[in-house]
C-alpha cells in the first residue's frame, strides 16, 4: 500500500458545515428576479427608475412556489433588491421601495409573500441582496454604505422566517471612473451567522462556489475541496459581470480543474467550497416579453440538470415572472414538463433491496451492503486502503436500466478521485462510466441496458472511500 502524501491527508480532512450538507441536499431551486426591471424591460436599472412604474396586478407568490414544486424543486431565492436599489420589501431606510409605489396602495411586501408561499408549499426560501446599489446616496462612501447594508440585511434576516440561503452577487459595473465600495464583506458575514446560522452565503461569500459563468455549464469534475483563495470576495467579484450586455458565458479555461491533487498540491489552505450552476430559463434574467419564444426547452433543462445536479453541484434555476406578477404560460409548460420528466427518469429506485457485496470494508457496520441503507448515516466505507475496493450490486433479477446514481458519505470528506462503473453483459463485465468526482451525488446516464449485476471499482482515493447512495434506475 503506497503512502498518501501529506497534502492529500490534509485533503481529505476537509469536510463541510451542517448548513452546507442542508444546501447541498436542497439540489434543485428556483431563482426568481423579479423589481423595478420587470416594469422598463431591462436588465440592470440605473436606481433612478420610477418606483410608481411598479404595480403587479396579479401578483401570485403561490403560483411561483407551486410551480416550483412541481418543477421538483425544493427552494427559491428572490431578488429582495437587485444592482438598481429597489427593494421589494417595505424597508425602514429607504424610501426606493415598494412603498412608494401604488401597489397595495404602498402597503405590499413581496419579500413577505414569497415567503409565506415558499412555506405553504414546503420550499426553503432564500433573498438574493445585491451588494452594488445604484440608486442608495451613501453607496461608494464606506462605513456609511455598509452600515445602510447591514440594516437592510437585518431586517431580511429577521423578518421572514428562516432563509436557507443568502446570495450576493459580485457583479459590479461601475466602471473606470465610477463609485468604488470597499465592502464590508465579514461584517456580512457575521451577521447573517448571527441571525441565520443555518444559511449558506453563496458567491460572494464561504459557503458556495459559483460554476464561473451563466450559462448552465459545470465542470466535468466539480470538486468540492479547493483552495481557499477560491472564496475571495473581490476575486469572485472580478471575474462577475461587469457589463450588462455582456453575462459571463463560459468558464475560464485555467480555472477548469479546482480540486485535483495537481490543483491542490502547492496549496497551503484549502477550503470545503461546492459549486453551484446558475442559469435562467429564457435569455435574460428579467422577463421580456421579447423572449417568449426562447424559452429554454425541456431538453436543454434536463441536460443542465444532469450535468449540475448529476456532477456533484446544485442547479439554480431563474425563472422571472411577467409586469402583472404571474409567471408566463410558455415556462409553467416548461417547467411542469420538466417536473413530470424528472418523476419518470427517478419514478422506482431498482435497487432497493437488493444485495451488495465488497472485497474489502472498515468493519461489519461498514460493509457494502449499508451503501443501500436510506439512512444517510450508514454507508460503505473501505478501510485505509481505499484503491481498487470494489462494490458488487446484484439486482436479484434483470432489469432495463439507464442510470446508476451514487454518492459518498460527505460528513466524512470527499474522497473519490477515480472510479469506473461495470454492467454484467452475457457474462462479463463492461465498463459503462468512467469519471473522477462523486461526491455528494453523481448520476451515471447511459444507453438503457437489460442487467443484473453492476460493479463499481474505486480506482483512486485519499485516505479511505465510502458510498452511502447506490440506486439503479
Ligand atoms: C449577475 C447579475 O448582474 C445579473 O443581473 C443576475 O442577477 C445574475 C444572477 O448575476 O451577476
Amino acid at each position: 500500500m503506497a503512502k498518501t502524501p501529506e497534502f492529500v491527508k490534509y485533503a481529505a480532512s476537509i469536510v463541510p458545515s451542517e448548513r452546507q450538507i442542508k444546501w447541498q441536499e436542497t439540489e434543485f431551486y428556483a431563482f426568481i428576479h423579479y423589481g423595478i426591471n420587470t416594469y422598463t424591460d431591462s436588465e440592470w436599472g440605473n436606481g433612478n427608475e420610477d418606483p410608481e412604474l411598479f404595480y403587479p396586478e396579479k401578483l401570485d407568490c403561490r403560483q411561483w412556489a407551486k410551480l416550483c414544486k412541481l418543477a421538483g424543486m425544493k427552494g427559491l431565492i428572490l431578488t429582495a433588491k437587485h444592482h438598481d436599489g429597489f427593494c421589494l420589501w417595505p424597508s425602514a431606510y429607504t424610501d426606493y421601495s415598494v412603498r412608494s409605489s401604488k401597489w397595495k396602495d404602498g402597503n405590499g411586501d413581496v419579500v413577505a409573500e414569497c415567503a409565506e408561499a415558499c412555506r405553504e408549499f414546503g420550499l426553503k426560501f432564500g433573498v438574493y441582496l445585491s451588494p452594488w446599489d445604484r440608486h442608495e446616496e451613501t453607496y461608494g462612501t464606506g462605513d456609511a454604505y455598509n452600515k445602510y447594508f447591514k440594516n437592510q440585511l437585518r431586517e431580511l434576516l429577521t423578518a421572514y422566517g428562516e432563509l436557507f440561503c443568502v446570495w450576493f452577487d459580485g457583479a459590479c459595473g461601475e466602471g473606470a471612473n465610477g463609485k468604488k465600495q470597499v465592502y464590508d464583506w465579514e461584517g456580512y458575514y457575521k451577521l447573517i451567522r448571527e441571525l441565520q446560522p443555518n444559511a449558506t452565503i453563496n458567491i460572494s461569500g464561504p459557503d458556495v462556489r459559483w460554476c464561473g459563468n451563466e450559462a448552465g455549464i459545470c465542470r466535468k469534475s466539480e470538486w468540492s475541496v479547493v483552495p481557499y483563495y477560491h472564496s475571495n470576495a473581490e476575486l469572485i467579484a472580478s471575474a462577475s459581470q461587469q457589463n450588462v450586455s455582456k453575462p459571463p458565458k463560459k468558464i475560464n479555461p485555467t480555472d477548469l480543474d479546482l480540486g485535483s491533487r495537481k490543483a491542490i498540491k502547492k496549496c497551503n489552505k484549502l477550503i470545503w467550497y461546492p459549486a453551484e450552476v446558475d442559469v435562467s430559463i429564457r435569455k435574460g434574467w428579467f422577463y421580456h416579453a421579447s423572449e417568449d419564444y426562447s424559452v429554454k426547452p425541456l431538453s436543454k433543462l434536463m441536460d443542465i440538470y444532469y450535468n449540475s445536479v448529476g456532477a456533484n453541484a446544485c442547479f439554480l434555476l431563474n425563472i422571472p415572472p411577467m409586469p402583472d406578477g404571474k409567471i408566463n404560460d410558455k415556462d409553467v409548460e416548461t417547467l411542469l414538463s420538466m417536473g413530470a420528466q424528472l418523476e419518470i427518469d427517478f419514478n422506482e429506485n431498482l435497487a432497493e433491496g437488493s444485495i451488495i457485496t465488497d472485497n474489502k470494508h472498515l468493519d461489519e457496520e461498514h460493509c457494502g451492503q449499508m451503501a443501500l441503507s436510506s439512512d444517510p448515516e450508514e454507508y460503505w466505507h473501505s478501510g485505509d486502503d481505499p484503491d481498487g475496493a470494489e462494490l458488487i450490486l446484484d439486482l436479484g433479477d434483470e432489469y432495463d436500466i439507464d442510470k446508476i446514481v451514487l454518492g459518498e458519505h460527505i460528513r466524512t470528506g470527499q474522497q473519490i478521485e477515480k472510479f469506473s462503473l461495470y454492467a454484467q453483459l452475457d457474462g462479463k463485465w463492461k465498463r459503462i462510466a468512467k469519471e473522477t468526482v462523486i461526491g455528494y451525488k453523481r448520476i451515471c446516464r447511459f444507453k438503457e441496458i437489460r442487467v443484473r449485476y453492476f460493479k463499481l471499482v474505486i480506482e483512486k482515493a485519499r485516505c479511505f472511500a465510502t458510498i452511502s447512495k447506490f440506486e439503479a434506475y
